[in-house]
């Protein structure tokens, strides 16, 4: 039998509950280690918290900068079968290098040269666009080609065969958000390449899920199953930016709707269910009134927020930044969040909420500003 390096290692501690450190205490921590076995007692502080202390940071990416580095990718990396996709992930500092924006969600900021194509391929992985700026690209989900376009939310939920084009004389760069993480630690993970030939380079204004599916409180009557995740394809800047303005509206002529004073906010919604467009994913566009500010709000579950439009000051915990156009904070479990806006400020968010509302382990503790 050869000898194996036992990948735990235990320290003795001292402290209140700790036993003597005897060598017969060194001698059983030693047998714990070779028969790969960890007592709680000198865990219990990291794994039991009184309260979230998540290994994931709080972390600012500049847009400027995965933009220029982006474009390098651009000019240096093909895209195609095997890489699959020219897509940049977000790595947060306190995960030890993975590609991960927080330990559940993927944050990618990816990256089309004109007439290029990304291949066809499904996983169990959810995804969604958001486009900060440009168009030109149609991401085309079970053969259906979506429109991309500033401002626009695009759903790929799991297992979709999915492929984009772009079919403009420009590049153009988008952010990804999955569930990548969630599936990867979890072992759910399953893959498959689509056929290597674009299916369809046609470029309708509206998908098909559109225009079965995007009428306000309108459904089709051949319709009547809930789906586990919505069926709209892509909701349209234009109707978020209404739903935001009407909402600030409202609110200075006397009448309720905002999440707080000046701060107006939307949840994309599955019409199905009414409740979020993915199980593991929930996603809004945030807006702040010119030099208002919202209230200090910590959650169990992680975030990622990317500035649209606007400038701002935004604070996670002890940290805090400058922030503009196209910027991009991941906000760990139970961080407190407060965020300044300069000018009126437009903000995307994503988080993996729907996973800790549907273990009802959700939290939220909200204080006033
Ligand atoms: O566009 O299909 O950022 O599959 C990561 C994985 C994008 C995509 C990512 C993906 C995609
Ligand atoms: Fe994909």
């Amino acid at each position: 039998m050869t000898a194996t390096v036992s990948p735990v290692t235990l320290q003795v501690k001292d402290g209140p509950g700790q036993p003597d450190p005897t060598p017969e205490l060194h001698e059983l921590y030693r047998g714990f280690e070779q028969e790969l076995l960890v007592p709680l007692w000198t865990e219990i502080g990291d794994l039991m918290p009184s309260s979230p202390r998540p290994a994931a940071r709080s972390h600012l990416w500049r847009w400027a900068k995965l933009l220029g580095l982006a474009q390098r990718s651009g000019e240096l990396v093909p895209v195609g079968r095997g890489g699959e996709r020219r897509a940049i992930a977000l790595a947060n500092p306190g995960l030890g290098g993975a590609p991960y924006a927080t330990p559940t969600l993927w944050a990618a900021i990816q990256y089309l040269n004109p007439r290029e194509d990304a291949p066809v391929h499904r996983h169990t992985q959810h995804a969604f666009r958001f486009v900060v700026e440009g168009e030109g690209v149609w991401t085309v989900v079970d053969g259906d080609p979506v429109a991309m376009r500033r401002g626009d939310f695009l759903l790929t939920p799991g297992w979709r065969f999915h492929g984009h084009h772009n079919q403009a004389d420009t590049p153009m760069a988008w952010l990804d958000g999955l569930d990548i993480p969630f599936v990867h630690h979890t072992g759910s993970s399953f893959f498959e390449l689509g056929p290597d030939k674009v299916a369809d380079r046609s470029t309708p204004d509206r998908s098909r899920a559109e225009r079965l599916w995007a009428h306000p409180g309108l459904r089709p009557v051949s319709q009547p199953e809930a789906q586990t995740s919505s069926p709209i394809a892509a909701y349209r800047w234009e109707h978020t930016d209404a739903a935001l303005a009407d909402q600030l509206d409202l609110e200075a002529a006397g009448h309720p709707g905002v999440l707080e004073p000046g701060h107006a906010a939307v949840r994309f919604s599955n019409p199905t269910t009414g409740g979020d467009v993915m199980p593991t994913i929930r996603a809004e566009m945030h807006r702040l009134r010119a030099g208002g500010s919202s209230a200090t709000r910590r959650e169990v579950g992680s975030a990622v927020w990317q500035v649209f439009d606007g400038t701002g000051r935004v604070r996670v915990g002890e940290r805090e930044w400058e922030v503009d156009r196209g910027d991009l904070v991941a906000v760990p479990s139970w961080q407190p969040l407060t965020i300044a806006a300069g000018s009126q400020l437009d903000l995307f968010r994503f988080s993996d909420s729907p996973i800790f509302e549907r273990l009802n382990a959700d939290r939220v503790q909200v204080d006033a500003s």
